[in-house]
């Protein structure tokens, strides 16, 4: 069996002929015009990036290397005993575009095991935090230590070549993706377990078992929902914030914890991966202002309403490309019915979906009133115990990572360009619209 390596060595001749092919036959061809209205609009809808390993569609929703969630669910490698697939086998598909066997799936996770254990420096300098740091500043505090140890910086200094850059950058996502639980679950246990750390678990564990082992997560259904949700976060196309920030930082050969620590920060925004956490407290809110007993269609279509018109957004809903239900919805809503169909808060979370688009609709605002990704996941997490609302973007960026630096390798292996778009100011585009408008 080829190792992952040797299986992207031997694509990246290929990829890059490809790419030289397609230069040359259309490099001066247009594919995206530009507004005005776009410019100041965060450039919607401009086609202005390649990222090869997943697209999204507004209809259908996101592919993996051209695979949807459900087909994801059917044909990727499963844990021993479980149903839902494996990031490991997920990672293998993002990075080399062949489905895996049960083989390539169990040598990554092997790799990554080998891989795992935190430096006390790392541990160290978390300490130093005070508890009420946010975890996802805590998160990317935590990546940042680990970058010390970066091979790609190593390599460069010692003179690599710039195409064989993705050697390097592929041992440090790596040692960064087997790491990255370590640091989560760090992060957890001493915000919000006294500090009381668990060491790793047997080397038989995935992943995401060991992941949810060192949290203090004993349940097989709890594995599973972390290999789900970990599998479902991991993409979403290039032009997100977090995938965005990931691929411009590393694009100045900044190294992949950098470049990582970048897009985590992104996904802090609660327009972005801190929806998940607004999307339970606004849940929570809501509860507590409609006095805590089972909530009415009326009561919460009022409160609803109420959120909008203070001029708040209703989290979990909207999205800037998507344009219905989130396939990633549907596959937590499909995990919910299968393992907690009478749960009080998965409950809540349905009747929303019935509730919310047709409120958002009647408002008019909203180009999206469907329910995206994070709509659903804080329930799944609270039914099992995982009740704290902001550690939650924090695993979403451990799932974000397994995207973002399978792209940051490709980025390297076809020796992409350093990104610097040219920006304008509202001067020259007046000057220029005047110019344009004289006959
Ligand atoms: N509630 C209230 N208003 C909303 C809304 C929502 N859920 N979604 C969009 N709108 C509003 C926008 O705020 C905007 O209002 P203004 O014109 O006053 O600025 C208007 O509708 C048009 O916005 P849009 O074009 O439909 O959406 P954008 O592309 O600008 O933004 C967002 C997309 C996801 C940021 C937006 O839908 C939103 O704020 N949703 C709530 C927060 C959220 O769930 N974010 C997570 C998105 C998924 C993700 O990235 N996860 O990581």
């Amino acid at each position: 069996m080829a190792s992952l390596k040797e299986t992207i060595a031997a694509k990246i001749a290929p990829a890059r002929e490809e790419l030289r092919s397609v230069l040359e036959s259309h490099g001066e061809k247009t594919i995206s015009e530009v507004s005005v209205r776009q410019l100041y609009g965060g450039l919607r809808g401009v086609k202005g990036l390649v990222t090869e390993t997943s697209a999204l569609d507004p209809e259908e929703g996101i592919r993996f290397r051209g695979r949807s969630i459900p087909q994801l669910r059917e044909q990727l490698p499963k844990a021993s005993g479980g149903e839902e697939p494996l990031p490991e086998g997920l990672f293998y598909l993002l990075l080399t575009g062949d489905l895996p066997s049960a083989e390539d799936a169990d040598a990554i996770r092997r790799e990554w095991r080998r891989r795992e254990g935190l430096p006390e420096y790392v541990k160290r300098t978390l300490d130093a935090l005070p508890i009420s740091t946010h975890p996802m500043t805590q998160f990317a505090i935590g990546i940042l230590a680990l970058q010390p140890a970066s091979l790609m910086v190593r390599r460069y200094t010692e003179g690599i070549a710039k195409s064989d850059l993705w050697d390097p950058a592929l041992e440090d996502a790596m040692n960064l993706i087997a790491n990255l639980p370590h640091v989560a679950a760090y992060v957890y246990r001493r915000t919000y377990r006294d500090g009381d750390h668990l060491p790793p678990g047997p080397a038989r564990l995935c992943w995401s078992g060991n992941f949810a082992h060192m949290l203090g997560f004993s349940s097989p259904e709890f594995a599973e929902l972390m290999r789900l949700y970990l599998v479902l976060h991991s993409d979403h196309e290039g032009g997100n914030v977090s995938a965005h920030a990931v691929h411009l930082v590393g694009s100045s050969l900044s190294d992949p914890y950098r470049a990582l620590a970048s897009g985590i920060n992104g996904l802090a925004g609660p327009l972005h991966g801190l929806a998940n956490q607004e999307v339970l407290r606004w849940i929570r809110q809501m509860r507590e202002a409609l006095g805590g007993g089972t909530l009415t269609r009326d009561q919460v279509k009022k409160y609803c309403w109420e959120t909008l018109s203070s001029g708040r957004v209703i989290p979990g809903y909207g999205h800037a490309v998507l344009r219905q239900t989130d396939p990633r919805y549907l596959a937590q809503r499909d995990f919910a019915q299968r393992h907690m169909a009478d749960d009080e808060l998965v409950q809540i979370v349905a009747m929303l979906y019935e509730i919310v688009p047709e409120i958002l609709r009647q408002q008019g605002k909203a180009k999206n009133p469907w329910p995206n990704v994070d709509a659903h996941s804080g329930v799944l997490l609270v039914h099992y115990g995982l009740v704290e609302h902001e550690f939650f973007p924090v695993l979403f960026g451990v799932s974000r990572a397994l995207g973002t630096l399978s792209s940051l390798v490709w980025d390297r292996a076809l020796a992409l360009p350093l990104e610097r778009p040219k920006s304008v100011t509202t001067e020259w585009i007046r000057s220029w619209a005047e110019l344009s408008a004289t006959p």
